[in-house]
């Protein structure tokens, strides 16, 4: 099941549980902690005035009183040094402690703050990676929706590298929509799309592949070329799966999209994803940029370079980049949609 990163005031989350980026005393403070007690009541103080405090990297679990959430997990993120003093390690057993104790007292959706972001001083940038990275891999084996909420948009930064790296390709890609390139690739998009629903005769693709000189097919691939031109969304998402040798679990989890949504695709031979859906999919199929067209266009979309999204999603492919964690948190940073459910 996906991991979403929101804006917005964790007390305000309605999800089974909210974490809390505490210190080992477990007796409120600033920052979140402070905003989480003042939501939550005094009973919340109470009931952790009982645990005994929380040592750094671990996590214990409360009720969340006035909360909209059923729970709070506080843990107990690393004070930033300079990186050199076990803070990553320290950091990502926040994260994996506190999932953990959420999938024991049976939680589907979970809200994280960036730990240690605040006032302890971890880079923003780096403690975002690590919740990535450690949200992500939980993900691909356990169902539930993990939720990274940003307070303050101007607080959220991608790797500066990465940034510069994504604002140079989209600056070199980027086309006017009224250029009369961009008009040449719409149109050429359009006339494509169309493809899927004319029926071709054998003989034409026969004559125009010899004449082309590209290929000389055999029957055989005349006709599974032929299937495939005929081919729903949700048919060619199956078929790849097979070709791919994953499980659908595996795709739909590399994918960010959650079971249900995933069983309705294989169900409708006929259904019309969203284009985020279409391309969550050729992400997590790691397709090629011509094939990951293919599928947006079996499902009515195209990728155009009048568009930021698009052209990121291009960058991702072109890296060879197939981690749909990393894309979203680079689409988030420039006010983009997320990819997936
Ligand atoms: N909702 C979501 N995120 C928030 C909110 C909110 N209401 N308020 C702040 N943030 P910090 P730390 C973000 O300092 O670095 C406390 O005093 C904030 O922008 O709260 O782990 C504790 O008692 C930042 O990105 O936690 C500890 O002593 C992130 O939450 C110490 O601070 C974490 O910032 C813990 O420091």
């Amino acid at each position: 099941m996906p991991l979403k990163i929101v804006r917005n005031d964790i007390t305000k989350m309605k999800v089974d549980a909210i974490v809390n980026a505490a210190n080992e005393s477990l007796l409120g403070g600033g920052g979140v902690d402070g905003a989480i007690h003042r939501a939550a009541g005094d009973k919340l103080l109470a009931e952790c005035r009982t645990l005994g405090g929380c040592k750094t990297g671990k996590a214990k679990i409360t009720g969340g009183y006035h909360l909209p959430a059923k729970y709070v997990i506080h843990t107990v993120g690393p004070v930033y040094r300079d990186g050199t003093h076990g803070e990553r390690t320290l950091l990502e057993s926040c994260y994996r402690e506190s999932l953990a104790l959420a999938k024991k007292h049976r939680c589907e959706s979970v809200a994280f703050p960036l730990i240690s972001s605040g006032v302890y001083g971890y880079p923003k940038d780096q403690a975002l990676k690590v919740a990535i990275d450690v949200i992500g891999d939980f993900l691909l084996e356990n169902e539930m929706t993990v939720y990274i909420v940003i307070f303050d948009k101007a607080a959220y930064k991608i790797g500066e590298k990465l940034f510069t790296d994504i604002a140079e390709y989209i600056d070199d890609k980027y086309v006017d929509e009224l250029t009369d390139d961009s008009y040449k690739r719409i149109s050429i998009n359009a006339l494509t799309s169309m493809a899927p629903h004319k029926k071709q005769k054998k003989s034409d693709i026969d004559s125009f592949e010899i004449c082309d000189c590209k290929a000389i097919f055999y029957e055989d691939d005349l006709d599974t070329k032929l299937r495939q031109i005929d081919e729903s969304f949700s048919q060619m998402l199956l078929r790849k799966i097979d070709e791919k040798g994953m499980t659908d679990a595996e795709c739909y989890k590399k994918a960010n999209i959650d079971r249900k949504l995933f069983s309705k695709i294989r169900s409708d031979v006929n259904y019309k994803p969203s284009k985020q859906t279409a391309l969550a999919f050729a992400i997590s199929l790691e397709l090629s940029l011509d094939e990951t067209e293919d599928m947006l266009r079996k499902a009515g979309f195209a990728l155009s370079h009048s568009n930021k999204f698009d052209i990121i999603i291009e960058y991702f492919i072109s890296k060879g980049n197939y981690n749909i964690f990393e894309i979203n948190e680079a689409l988030f940073a420039f006010d983009q949609s997320l990819l997936g459910a």
